[in-house]
This record gives C-alpha cells, structure tokens and sequence, in this order.
C-alpha cells in the first residue's frame, strides 16, 4: 500500500519521490537511444496542469519524457502518473478498430469505419425521427480538449438537434459551478497558484492534496512565510497527518461547522467592511448565524466548542492572508452548493478575496475540467454564455455561422435525470465519450438495468475493455493523450496545448476527426467547414468569449501559448502590451482584485439554507458510514489508463481495501488484510481490511478505483448541481463471506 507507506515518512509524498526519474521515468526508455528533438505537453491526467517535455525519436515519435522545469506549474516536478504518462498507450487493449454488437450471437465484431459511421447516423436519426430530439443524450467528459468538447457539444445541439447532453463533470465540479455562478454571477474561481505561496493560512477542506494533486502540495511546500496549514476531512489523511492542524469533523458536518464560524467572526467583530461594502446579504447572513453558536453545532461537528473558536480566529485573524481550498469532500455532497457558499461567504466577510493568498478556491479535478465549464455547450452555451439568454444565442450564432434556430433555448437534462430517462424508456439512445459511468456513476448497479431498456448504446473510448464499452453496442476506437492536440485549462484558469506524440494504434481516430466524419455524414458537415484541425477550432472559440468575463481575444494562436508558458482567463485583446510580454511567472492573475464580481450590482451574494438531513445515515442495520474517494497518487479514477503501466501498478495494492478503525476491527474480532464483504442497501462487495485510525469510528473508506464500489454507493444528489452525495452511505460488515 503505497500511500500507506509513505505516511512513515516525513509525510507525503516528498520531493524526492516527486521529483525522481530514476524511480519513475525511464521505463519505456531503450538506454542508448539519444532524443532527436522535444516537445512539451501538458500532462492528461488531473487538473494541477504540469507541463511535460516529450524526448523524440527522428519520427517524432516519443521515446520518454521529463517534467518541465520553467513552467509555472510544475517547476519541474511530476507525480507517477505524470512521469509514466506515455505508458497506457501501449496497452494491448488498446481499440484498433470500430466493433458492433452483432444481435443475433451477442459478440460484438469488427467493422470498418464507413460501416461505423453510417450505423450511427442511421441508429441515431431513425430515434429522433420516431421519438423526437429528446429521445437520445451523449455522457461525456473533462478528459479531452476543449476543442473536441465544444465540437461534440455543438455537433450534438446545433448540427444533429438533439438536446440532452452531460459529461461527467457533473460528479466533480458541478457543485462549485453552481456555486460560484450564484455568488459571483460567473463561474469563476479566483484564484492562482501562486497563492499557495503567499498564505498565512491555508485551509484545505474535503481535499487530500497530497495524494489527488501532488504536485499542488509542493507548492505548499514552497510558501515561505510558514503558512499554518489546517486540514479539514473526517478521516486522516496523507495530507491531514503532514498539516499543522487536522480538524476532524464528522463527516457533512461542514455546513453547520462554517456557519458558526461566520456566527463567532461576526459576533467579534473581526469583518471586513471594505469586502462588505461589495456584497449583498450580510444583513440577513448575521440575523441567520446567530444560532449557529460553537455550542449548538458542537454535537453536529463533532468538535469541541473551542476547537471551532479557535479556528474562527485563526481564519480571521487581522492582517493574515487566509485562502481556502476544497475538493470532493465538499462538492460531493447532497449539501454542496451550500457548503461551498459557506466557504465563499467566510472569504467574503473576512476580505480574504482578490489579494495575494487569499480565495474561496475550488481545485478543479480532471486535466481540462475547466475546459468542460466554458466550451462544452452542456450546461452553459459555449464560451461562457446562457442558453435562455437571446442576446447570448445570437453572437454565438453568428460568431460560428450557425442558424439561430439551431440553437435550443431550453437546458438539457443532468447527468443523473438522463440516465433515469434512459431507465424509463424515455431516452432511447446513448453516445458516451471518454467516461466509463459503468465504473464510476453512483449506485452503478442500476446502469446494468438501464442498459436492458436501452435501444442503443455507442462508447467511444481508447479502450474496448471498459466496463462501459463492453456493454456498448457500437464502439468507437479513440486516440488519446499523447495522440492528439488541443488545449486544457488548468484549476487556476490556465490554457496550455497538449501535442501528438505517438501515432495511435491501428484505425484509432482523435475524437475530433471522429466528430469530423459524423457531421459531414449526418449532413451538417458545411456547418463545420471552418473546424478544419483544433486550432482552426481553437481560433473560432477564442472569439467568441470576447467580452465574457472568460474573455481571451489576446491569444494568438497555440504557438502564443506556448511561448507564454500557458495563459490564464481572462486575457482580452486590449490587454497591455507589457502584460502580454510579461514573463510567464509575473504573468500570473487573480480575479476579483477591484471588487467588482459579474453580478448585474457589481455585489457577491451572500447565500446561505438551514443544513439538510444526511439522506443514508447509519442505522442498526448498516452501522457504519463510508466514505470514498482516491487511494493513492498512482490511481486515477477507473483505472483505465493506469492499470496499464507496470511501473504504477507497483505502488498500489491490486485488490479493494477498506479503511476501518482499530477498536471497530477489535469489536468485531476483524484482523488486517482479513476478507471482508461491505454491503449497502443497494449491494455488496468484498475488500480486505486495512486497520488504521485513519478513519474514525463508525467510518469505512473505501477508494473509487476498484469497480464494485459503486454498486454500494446512495444515489443522492446536491439539490442545485445535481452532483451525487459519494461520500455518505450506510453500510455493514459481513465477515467470513
Ligand atoms: N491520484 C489521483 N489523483 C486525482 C484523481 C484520481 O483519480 N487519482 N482524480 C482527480 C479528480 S477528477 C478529482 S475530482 C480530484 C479529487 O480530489 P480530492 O477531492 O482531494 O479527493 P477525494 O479522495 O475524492 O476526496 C477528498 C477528501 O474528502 C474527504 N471527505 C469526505 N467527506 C467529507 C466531508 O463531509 N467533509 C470534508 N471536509 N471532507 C470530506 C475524504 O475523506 C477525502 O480525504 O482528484 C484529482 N486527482
Ligand atoms: N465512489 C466514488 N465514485 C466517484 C468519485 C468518488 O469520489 N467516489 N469521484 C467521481 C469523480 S470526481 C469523477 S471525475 C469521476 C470520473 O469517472 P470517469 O470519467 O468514469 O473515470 P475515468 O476512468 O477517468 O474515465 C475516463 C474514460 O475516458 C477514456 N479516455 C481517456 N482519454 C480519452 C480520449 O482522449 N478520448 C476518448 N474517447 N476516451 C478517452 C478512458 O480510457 C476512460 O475509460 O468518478 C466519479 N466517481
Ligand atoms: S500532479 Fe496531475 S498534472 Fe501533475 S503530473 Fe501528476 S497527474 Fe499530471
Ligand atoms: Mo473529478
């Protein structure tokens, strides 16, 4: 158990280990092969964003790689995933050519593209012209770049009419869109990375950074002003044990933990007024806290009344730099929304906002989810814009040369709503890309019997062995990483390329080149004429954010970006020249320095509702609570890519483990690495005990990576994200099964 053992040491994840190729970098390497050239890319996996040097080989092909070493990002560090990034592409499971389910024998068999395509556009068309543009939906996701988001987007909307379209950012970020879209009137998160370093104080809460973003951690690492660094999370984490201070909460007791919080700082007297004057609510705000004395939220947090003064203090402290970070122990929550305007709310009334070190900062988490937020055409219009906004429509419109009409007005469907439509014959056809919701949706047993009423089902995946593209009917061969090119946009807003380094195998296609031959064989190809490769993609997109807060009409083109080492929005074209030339690391920004948020006032809001009642709590006959989320820093998420790297599958433990406390074990006589099955209402699997007080009593965790999770998991969701509750469930232990 990797991370396990890493807790014996200084802490998390050191810079040795991050930082050492001999470890993690030269597995693909034959040793005398010398590198004819280099290319930079930035990583695919999470949302931190480094930037990686590509050694090539006379073809241009890569033969290895290196953390780059002047990127703001990264300053020459990786994590293992980073450095063993290349690996996943010489899987042998690797899709080489389009395969179809023949009904008849149930065996899916190869076919040739042409074949591909035309049983898609003709499956497709024949459900809307039977069932109507409501009757299909595509699941996609924050994994690939924007430009191939925005196609699929618009190709699915503007170009084949249907409506219904999600991706999986839906179960990650959906929480602090909606959040910060309330609050700020935009979806903006403020910060830069460089605030890390400026902090007096860093609070990182539902947030395990050393094993999610490792590389984030670092940058903690480097502040030199010796930030108190205070974790919030119900169980001991890598990050927790390595903080100054871990507030062990129970779990969701966040809400009512902030609240009073915001009860003592006003109670103090220790607002901001200056911060004040820009928002509107307070009044209401301090009327709604005062009963959220420590006293009252005491038992609901689990923490002792001058734990919670003493942080009320600390967070508030005159003249100290404070920024909060959180992750999914925040979004994933029946209560999110809430939970991160609590967040908000704090940095509002304590002018921790647009100064250096300071930001209610939500870390995004897939490598181009903040690509998904701005250019999916999923839940905004893309480039920033609204659907039921007209004015909004029409530049969209024009700016791609798109009929007006072919623009919906009405919003499509969340992820969780399609998929019950899907279940209730509603939906007839699904077209998933780049997710495996199969692995990774709450309660994903119900998927299989949403599969029985499904008519039709495509996956377009590097893989043909996920659990999603094994029950597909249509599978479609993708390149991925490493293959392709087009833009990610990091957690602090940054746009960077990624580059093709590797030829993909067989007939696999880049996802763009996949929608490129849909459009023009559904028959809306012309609307599409200017999406020639990503960059001419790229280009349009760029133009159309102008005058968003999103804005970035001063880039030029990729080789811009390039240069500039990544750039973060906005960045307009009246930009100053000295901006624009600034070097890469003084070229940093953050937003809301003037105080101004994107509301019609000018003013944040301050939003705020009674906590709600955990939907699953535990009872006498599943007494334990679990919790999920990552396992180690050499796993990401289904495991689709780094099962595949022998060096990765090293520095984790092949089977499920479950978390479960030392006196909990003691009670039921459970010994370490004993066979255990977990079992919800909704299902069961077995995992092997791993005994630590990492968890508190009463509490199981168990990591998202291993594909029966799931099936235990409660399908609740935030009421205004619609992200699914992951991290509280009712569970028991069964022991010798
Ligand atoms: N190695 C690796 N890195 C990854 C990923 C991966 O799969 N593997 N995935 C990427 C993605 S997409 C994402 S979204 C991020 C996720 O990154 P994180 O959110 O940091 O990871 P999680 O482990 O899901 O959850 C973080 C913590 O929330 C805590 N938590 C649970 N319930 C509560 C609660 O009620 N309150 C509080 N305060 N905390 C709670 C959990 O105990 C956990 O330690 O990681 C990204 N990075
Ligand atoms: N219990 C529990 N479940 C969770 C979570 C949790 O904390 N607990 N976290 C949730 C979160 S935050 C997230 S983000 C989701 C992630 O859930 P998923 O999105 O389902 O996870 P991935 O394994 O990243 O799936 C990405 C898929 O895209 C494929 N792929 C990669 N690159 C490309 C490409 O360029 N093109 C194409 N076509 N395919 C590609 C990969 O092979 C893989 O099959 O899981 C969620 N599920
Ligand atoms: S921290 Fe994230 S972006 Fe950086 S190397 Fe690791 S997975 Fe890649
Ligand atoms: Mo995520």
């Amino acid at each position: 158990m990797f991370n396990k053992l890493l807790k014996s040491k200084s802490g998390p994840l050191t810079a040795e280990l991050v930082q050492s190729p001999g470890m993690f970098g030269l597995g693909k390497v034959p040793t005398r092969l010398a590198p004819a050239s280099t290319t930079t890319s930035i990583c695919g996996y999470c949302a931190t964003g480094c930037q990686l040097k590509l050694h090539l080989d006379q073809n241009g092909q890569a033969i290895n790689l290196s953390p780059q070493a002047n990127y703001p990002v990264n300053l020459g560090m990786a994590c293992p995933k980073g450095w063993q990034a290349l690996d996943p592409l010489d899987a042998s499971d690797r899709g080489t050519t389009p395969l179809l389910r023949d009904p008849a024998t149930g065996q899916r068999r190869p076919i040739d593209w042409t074949n591909a395509i035309q049983t898609f556009v003709s499956t497709f068309k024949s459900v809307q012209a039977n069932h109507g543009r409501d009757s299909a939906a595509f699941l996609s996701t924050g994994q690939i770049p924007l430009e191939e988001m925005a196609f699929l987007g618009l190709l699915w909307k503007s170009g084949m009419g249907f409506l219904h379209g999600d991706a999986n950012t839906r179960q990650c970020m959906a929480t602090a869109v909606t959040a910060y879209k309330q609050s700020f009137g935009f979806d903006a998160p403020p910060y830069t990375y460089a605030d890390f370093e400026q902090s007096d104080v860093i609070v990182l809460t539902g947030a395990n950074l050393a094993i999610a973003h490792p590389i984030l951690w670092q940058r903690i690492m480097r502040n030199e002003r010796i930030p108190k660094i205070i974790v919030i999370d119900p169980r001991a984490t890598e990050t927790a044990q390595a903080a100054t201070q871990h507030i062990q909460l129970k779990p969701k007791g966040d809400l009512a933990l902030y609240y009073a919080l915001a009860h003592c700082i006003i109670r103090d007297k220790r607002t901001d007024p200056e911060s004040l004057a820009n928002t509107e609510g307070i009044e209401d705000f301090a009327e709604f806290v005062k009963d959220f004395s420590p006293q009252f939220v005491a038992g609901q947090t689990g923490l002792s009344e001058e734990t919670i003064e003493n942080l009320a203090r600390t967070v508030s402290e005159p003249g100290k730099r404070v920024s909060w970070w959180w992750t999914m122990g925040i979004n994933q929550s029946y209560e999110g929304v809430r939970t991160a305007q609590a967040i908000i709310n704090l940095c509002l009334i304590t002018g921790n906002i647009g100064k250096p070190g300071t930001g209610p900062n939500s870390v995004t988490g897939q490598c181009n989810a903040m690509g998904s937020r701005l250019f999916s055409n999923t839940t905004s219009l893309v480039g920033g814009h609204d659907f039921t906004n007209q004015e909004h429509r029409a530049k969209v419109a024009s700016g791609l040369s798109i009929p007006m009409e072919n623009i919906p007005q009405d919003s499509s469907l969340a992820f969780d709503e399609i998929l019950r439509a899907a279940e209730e014959g509603k939906i007839k056809a699904l077209w998933i890309v780049a997710t495996n919701p199969f692995h990774s949706w709450i309660n994903s047993g119900r998927l299989a019997a949403l599969r029985e009423n499904l008519d039709f089902l495509v996956v377009q995946d590097m893989y043909h062995t996920t659990e999603s593209a094994e029950v597909a009917d249509l599978y479609l061969p993708a390149a991925g990483w490493g293959e392709k090119s087009g833009c990610f946009i990091n957690s602090e807003r940054r746009i960077a390329t990624i580059k093709p380094v590797c030829k993909a195998p067989g007939q696999a296609l880049t996802d763009f080149r996949i929608f490129r031959l849909l459009a023009s064989a559904w028959g809306c190809g012309s609307m599409f004429d200017k999406w020639t490769d990503p960059e001419a993609a790229f280009l349009q997109l760029r133009n159309l954010t102008k005058n968003r807060p999103c804005d970035i009409t001063g880039i030029e083109s990729y080789d811009h970006l390039d240069h500039a080492g990544g750039i973060q929005w906005p960045f307009p074209e009246d930009i100053t020249s000295d901006e624009k030339n600034a070097i890469p690391d003084a070229a940093e920004r953050r937003l809301f320095e003037d105080g101004n948020y994107h509301t019609p006032n000018g003013k944040a809001r301050i939003l705020f509702e009674k906590p709600a009642i955990m939907p699953e709590p535990p009872c006498d006959l599943f007494p334990f609570l679990l919790l999920t989320g990552r396992g180690t820093s050499s796993q990401w998420h289904t495991q689709t890519r780094t099962a595949k790297s022998e060096i990765l599958k090293k520095l984790y433990p092949d089977q499920a483990y479950v978390e479960i406390h030392p006196r909990d074990a003691r009670n039921l006589q459970i010994e370490n690495n004993q066979k255990l099955t977990i079992r919800s209402r909704r299902g069961e699997m077995s995992a092997t005990a791993y005994i630590a007080p990492t968890v508190q009593r009463g509490q199981l965790f168990l990591p998202m990576h291993y594909p029966e999770v799931n099936r235990l998991t409660h399908p609740s969701f935030d009421t205004y994200s619609r992200q699914p509750n992951y991290k509280a469930c009712a569970v028991d232990i069964l022991i010798g099964r």
